[in-house]
């Protein structure tokens, strides 16, 4: 088994918490997404996307997180990572969906209006406009065109902070009648969302939890403390961390001001 991935990526630590919980080791290639290595041809092959992660199982390739982490959950069912009530697991479901609906979209637009564009903006201007040429998804590549040149003034910004602010009132609310997404048993619903929650943090945003919403910084807490969040936690970039957590404190009063037009 192989892991095409990127240590900071979220969509790639979902997968890693889920092969930590299953104590599976993949061969792991790891890939930079500020030099374009995700639409090179070579990658490009696996994952006609460009995104990460992919998993790649006896020379074939599965794309999409969502559907990596299922494999994984059906492929080595111990310990389970879906509860077995159907009901429950229906609940399940709707987390895990989450962030390919709407939370990762929001995810990228804040990550690169607030961090990773000063990232891009240290590159040569044709060196921005090839990788951005190269993005297979029209969307993404607007998104990243858009908050590269106007950082947290583009246009995409502002909604995206009211998805983050919805679905974090969805988690606080169930959270303060369950220790995990899902009810008592971590489960994929978990492994979706944490990496979502987390990227806040290493933003400087966990204010964002602060007052009623103070059952999400628990679960977070609780999440720390299994072993599977080395998943997120060993794969730390401190020179990415370092940058999201300055200009995250630099964009806190932007945020606010965004939540109070609401
Ligand atoms: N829906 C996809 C999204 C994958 C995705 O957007 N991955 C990001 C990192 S979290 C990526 O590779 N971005 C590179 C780019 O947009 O160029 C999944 O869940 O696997």
């Amino acid at each position: 088994m192989e892991l095409y991935h990127s240590n900071m990526s979220v969509c790639a630590q979902k997968v890693r918490l889920v092969l930590r919980e299953k104590k599976l080791s993949p061969v792991e290639h790891h890939l930079n997404l500020r030099s374009g290595d995700q639409t090179r041809p070579e990658y490009l092959r696996f994952n006609p996307n460009g995104v990460v992660p992919t998993l790649v199982v006896d020379g074939q390739p599965i794309v999409e997180s969502t559907v990596i982490c299922e494999y994984l959950d059906d492929s080595y069912p111990d310990p389970p990572l879906r509860p077995r009530d159907p009901m429950v697991r229906a609940a399940m479901r709707l987390w895990a969906m989450v962030p390919d609906t709407s939370l990762h979209s929001a995810c990228l637009v804040i990550s690169f209006a607030i961090a990773y564009r000063h990232q891009m903006l240290a590159l040569p201007q044709e060196e921005i406009n090839r990788q951005l040429a190269e993005k297979p998804d029209p969307t993404n590549r607007e998104y990243q065109r858009q908050t590269i040149v106007h950082g947290i003034d583009a246009p995409c910004v502002a909604d995206s902070i009211r998805v983050y602010d919805r679905v974090l009132t969805r988690m606080s609310k169930q959270l303060e009648v369950s220790p995990w997404l899902a009810g008592d048993q971590y489960s994929l619903a978990d492994t979706a969302l944490l990496p979502y929650v987390s990227r806040l943090e290493d933003l400087n945003l966990s204010w964002l939890w602060d007052g009623n919403r103070v059952s999400i910084g628990r679960w977070l807490n609780r999440a720390k403390g299994r072993a599977n969040y080395g998943g997120i936690a060993d794969y730390r970039d401190e020179a990415y961390v370092e940058l999201m957590k300055r200009s995250g404190s630099e964009a806190g009063a932007k945020i606010k001001a965004i939540l109070i037009q609401r």
